[in-house]
């Protein structure tokens, strides 16, 4: 591509004379041509992922990367003086998603466009994406995100179905997403909107008027715990995007000359937690509409729906009352009866049955009894839904599960967010590892050659100085690039316990007020975004938002601690930090992390992972062994034995250990109140003295001792520098190109 001809032709201006929206709109637009002309040829069979969430970050680098262009545009970008990383700038990030189940969405269509598969997304055009993040008063608030404007990747299609809700039709017109795959073809990922949309029912806030569907649907991408209006919503959404997305999946197959009593050898649907499981009901409906006979209907969906689950935390599966399906799918229900009645005949184990006592409509257990694949996403998970979570599930239908390890497209999380790094892997092992991951383990060869882990200690020192000036420019932190760079991103949840990493900072922060101080000084980053309803996940953030004004402040502490917790956490954010990182923090209680994915993406750019035995974090402890990874807390098991006997107390550990009682103190402490919300503070107090439901106390010192041990590790420079190889290495399984070939073979088989 020549740029500058491109740039005359359109503008008649050269590349120096125009600015950065300029360039930008003409990349975007030729990109996109490009990104087109390689459509991929259409099999017979065909894999539709369905999800109601795609954080697909911003395509501009990625799609020149995968076209082989990247490098190209860089160097004419160079030469007149421009710098790529501005032009990226311009891009909006569409965040149509809450976090990893929506990032791994993301990373699946990379893999499934680079392996050449036939295969879409099916998802909705959210107006706003995830909310914007803004702290005030130390506390987080929240504004509307709008990505969308004319010059962005969504290309607006002809085709329109209509939704039927009660009475009401609602269009739904299709818009797409060409997905360019690494030296590959090119795929789509498919957006439903709704005709209409009215954007200024927004005004402030994250609020808006919530009764009048035909003009709001899909507006909002819901926090992952949304009030009861907002839940309402979720459920127009979901069924808008499954009728949608059913109607155009039979219209593909038929015109390839699909029957429908063979539907399943021209489609396989996957469908991404319990969100889209309503597509099982209205393909159902559809088939029978259509003149096939129900449980012929039923055979067909069944043998077509495949169904990923991403989570153990009971309060996360969906359940929907059948009185508010009725408002909204009135259509849907009596088939739902239908299905539950077939359940209720065979099996009396009344926790299997689709509706429950309470007339709850149980999501899962639709995709468990009417689909042919139930995976979990990381080997533990898939463990615990056998043998715990869905036991009952398990027993009647083991050949039905079966694990899918979550990856992450190496294209975005080092090619792309470190070129630095990834180049000079190549120039070790070729280049043979952009398409066969495994190949990373020619690494360990160059495990005791000093040059090398010099030079990536070096590349580590560099993208810690990016990140330091990145941060000072855009946020306005100071952080010193000779400290260790700790670092924790990802949602808020208690589960995840940045509690836990906080009363770390805070025992750390008095050792060092009583003349402890650290060899090194420690930089401990966090980001998370909190959902709004999620009250004490809001305390957690005003927590680490007062240690860091407090340490900040304190120049007795600043030199050997900082804390800084960065605003609204997004993809283009952890593209940043994820090179910078020396430590990993994946801190979870152990059972309760279903995989994690940022584990993965830290792990290949070469930082440390500390952490507990859960999710992917044991598939990572046990591809580098215990030298390389740092393991604390209880496994597992005793977590859950612990839940099932009901047994653990936090006043007892809080009363006998007396360092951890003095770091809990500190939160209603003088220093804290003074600067925070007394109400606030204490609420989290009695929240962890009271209950500490996901059991930060017990791993408290065994935190402490491990942390401490990676800091003192870290130290030496070339054992430390090993280490980092060493996790480099071994990353290779984490590709989603080795996940999405492992969907292909058990479960698609395209
Ligand atoms: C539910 C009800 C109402 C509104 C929103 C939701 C909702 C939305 C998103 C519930 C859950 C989610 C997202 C869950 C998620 O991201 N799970 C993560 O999936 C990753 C990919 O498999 C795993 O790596 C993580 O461990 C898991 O937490």
């Amino acid at each position: 591509m020549n740029l500058n001809e491109l740039l005359q032709k359109i503008y008649g201006k050269s590349i120096s004379e125009c600015s950065n929206e300029e360039i930008y709109t003409a990349l975007l637009n030729k990109v996109d041509e490009l990104a087109a002309e390689k459509a991929s040829l259409n099999g017979k069979k065909k894999l539709y992922y369905i999800s109601a969430e795609f954080l697909i970050g911003k395509l501009l680098s990625n799609n020149l990367i995968n076209l082989g262009l990247y490098d190209d545009v860089k160097n004419q970008l160079a030469e007149f003086g421009k710098d790529i990383c501005s032009i990226e700038e311009i891009e909006n990030e569409p965040s149509l998603g809450n976090g990893g189940l929506g990032r791994l969405a993301a990373c699946f269509l990379d893999s499934i466009a680079t392996l050449g598969l036939n295969g879409d997304g099916i998802g909705l055009n959210y107006h706003f994406g995830l909310f914007r993040q803004i702290f005030k008063n130390n506390a987080q608030t929240t504004i509307p995100d709008k990505w969308l404007s004319d010059n962005c990747w969504l290309n607006r299609t002809d085709k329109i179905y209509p939704v039927i809700f009660g009475g009401a039709v609602v269009a739904a017109r299709l818009y797409e997403i060409n997905v360019t795959g690494y030296d590959s073809t090119t795929n789509k990922l498919r957006l439903f909107d709704i005709e209409g949309i009215d954007e200024s029912m927004v005004t402030s806030g994250i609020d808006f008027d919530k009764t009048s569907i035909t003009r709001n649907l899909t507006l909002f991408l819901y926090p992952d715990d949304s009030d009861d209006e907002g839940r309402l919503l979720r459920i127009y959404q979901q069924y808008f995007l499954v009728s949608a997305g059913a109607q155009f999946i039979l219209d593909e197959a038929v015109q390839k000359g699909c029957n429908l009593y063979d539907l399943y050898d021209y489609a396989v649907i996957q469908i991404n937690d319990t969100h889209p499981t309503m597509i099982i009901l209205e393909l159902i409906r559809l088939l029978v509409q259509r003149g096939i006979d129900m449980d012929k209907a039923i055979e067909i969906v069944s043998r077509t729906c495949a169904y990923t689950n991403h989570t153990i935390l009971a309060e996360a599966l969906e359940k929907w009352n059948i009185s508010q399906l009725k408002k909204v799918v009135p259509q849907l229900v009596p088939i739902i009866e239908i299905l539950d009645d077939k359940v209720r005949r065979k099996y009396d184990e009344p926790s299997v049955h689709i509706i429950d006592k309470d007339d709850r409509v149980h999501m899962a257990h639709i995709d468990i009894h009417y689909g042919f694949s139930v995976n979990g996403v990381a080997w533990l998970h898939t463990e615990i839904l056998k043998n715990e979570e869905l036991n009952h599930f398990y027993k009647i239908y083991p050949e039905k599960f079966n694990n899918k390890t979550n990856g992450i497209t190496f294209r975005r999380w080092i090619m792309h967010c470190n070129p630095e790094l990834s180049d000079y892997i190549t120039e070790l092992v070729g280049n043979g590892w952009k398409k066969n991951a495994d190949k990373l383990e020619k690494l360990l060869e160059f495990r005791n050659n000093k040059k090398v882990l010099e030079k990536i200690l070096e590349i580590k020192e560099n993208k810690k100085i990016q990140l330091k000036n990145y941060l000072s420019d855009k946020q306005g932190f100071d952080i010193d690039e000779n400290s260790i760079y700790d670092i924790q991103i990802k949602r808020l949840h208690e589960y995840k316990r940045q509690q836990l990493n906080a009363l770390y900072v805070i025992h750390k922060y008095l050792e060092i007020k009583s003349g402890k101080k650290p060899n090194t000084p420690i930089t401990v980053i966090f980001g998370a975004k909190a959902a709004p309803a999620y009250i004490i996940a809001q305390d957690i953030i005003h927590l680490i938002l007062c240690l860091q004004e407090l340490i900040s402040n304190d120049p007795e502490v600043k030199p050997y601690l900082n804390v800084v917790m960065v605003e609204n956490y997004n993809v283009t954010l952890a593209e940043k930090l994820i090179p910078a990182c020396d430590i990993s923090e994946q801190i979870s209680l152990a059972s309760k992390e279903a995989s994690g994915t940022g584990n993965m993406k830290f792990m290949l750019n070469g930082a440390v992972t500390l952490g507990t035995e859960d999710g992917a974090n044991v598939e990572i402890h046990q591809l580098v062994g215990d030298e390389y990874i740092y393991i604390f807390g209880d496994d597992s098991e005793t977590v859950v034995e612990r839940y099932k006997k009901n047994s653990y107390v936090a006043k007892e550990y809080y009363a006998k250990n007396k360092t951890l009682k003095t770091a809990v103190d500190f939160i209603i402490g003088e220093k804290l109140m003074k600067l925070g919300d007394k109400a606030r503070l204490e609420r989290l107090f009695k929240e962890l003295t009271g209950k500490d439901w996901f059991m930060t106390f017990p791993d408290f010192d065994d935190y402490v001792k491990t942390r401490e041990k990676a800091y003192s590790d870290y130290e030496n420079r070339m054992e430390w520098a090993e280490k980092m190889l060493v996790n480099i290495a071994k990353s290779g399984y984490f590709s989603s190109d080795r996940t999405i070939e492992q969907y292909n073979k058990d479960i698609w088989k395209l």
